[in-house]
């Protein structure tokens, strides 16, 4: 799945403060057909043991699209669904603790929420970064946002070696400024899931990523 990774400009999460676990799996089916490279399961306040069967419909229905499937925060979830990566943030402990814990393919991505941060993750082998967030924004309250300023460093030092994905309040109306600032992977959540059309606006914005030079 380091392949697929690799390719991904587009990541999308299934978030289940924006969809009911009921709608998980439809939702998610919608992000994959729109282009997603690549997908997470995030659950902020769900007992990670009752995520499991949807986490095993997930990883199922990823392996179909061949895209690698995320899950958010609990190792312990990704193993016993076999995910294909596990995503940490700061507080979430060492990388090495959590590949000891995990079979060796499995991928590990580290939120990072500055230069600093982002070189660290780097140094420490993360698989790839998310960098933000650079917009205030609902999905992750209370953090403010680091704005446009420090993409291009973070891309020439840090996103020409694994796959960094710029997160935070991005949407289809501020996409051209985050891309001229040399953004080249992205994170979208809220837009893509409270869409009328979660397909059509995953593949418009797909669309955009894959037309841009940085890319
Ligand atoms: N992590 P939206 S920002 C889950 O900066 C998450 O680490 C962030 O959601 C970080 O696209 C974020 O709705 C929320 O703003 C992204």
């Amino acid at each position: 799945m380091k392949t697929a990774l690799q390719k991904a400009l587009l990541y999308g999460i299934c978030d289940l403060s924006y969809r009911s676990i009921e709608q998980a799996l439809p939702a998610s089916r919608q992000l994959l057909e729109g282009g997603v490279g690549i997908l997470q399961l995030r659950a902020k306040g769900h007992p990670p043991e009752s995520l499991l069967p949807l986490s095993i419909q997930l990883k199922a229905l990823c392996d179909e699209f061949h895209v690698p499937f995320v899950v958010n925060d609990h190792v312990e979830l990704a193993r016993q669904s076999d995910a294909h990566a596990l995503h940490l943030g700061q507080d979430d402990g060492s990388l090495a603790d959590a590949r000891a814990r995990l079979s060796p393919h499995v991928l590990i991505g580290r939120s990072t929420h500055s230069l600093q941060q982002a070189r660290r993750a780097l140094e420490e082998g993360a698989d790839y970064i998310g960098f933000g967030p650079l917009f205030p924004t609902p999905t992750k309250a209370g953090r403010p946002g680091i704005g446009l300023s420090d993409i291009a460093e973070m891309q020439a030092s840090i996103g020409s070696k694994i796959p960094a994905f710029c997160i935070g309040g991005i949407k289809a109306e501020n996409l051209a400024a985050v891309l001229a600032a040399g953004a080249s992977r992205i994170v979208v959540v809220s837009e893509l899931l409270s869409a009328r059309d979660i397909q059509s606006a995953t593949a418009a914005l797909h669309q955009r990523l894959s037309k841009n030079p940085n890319s």
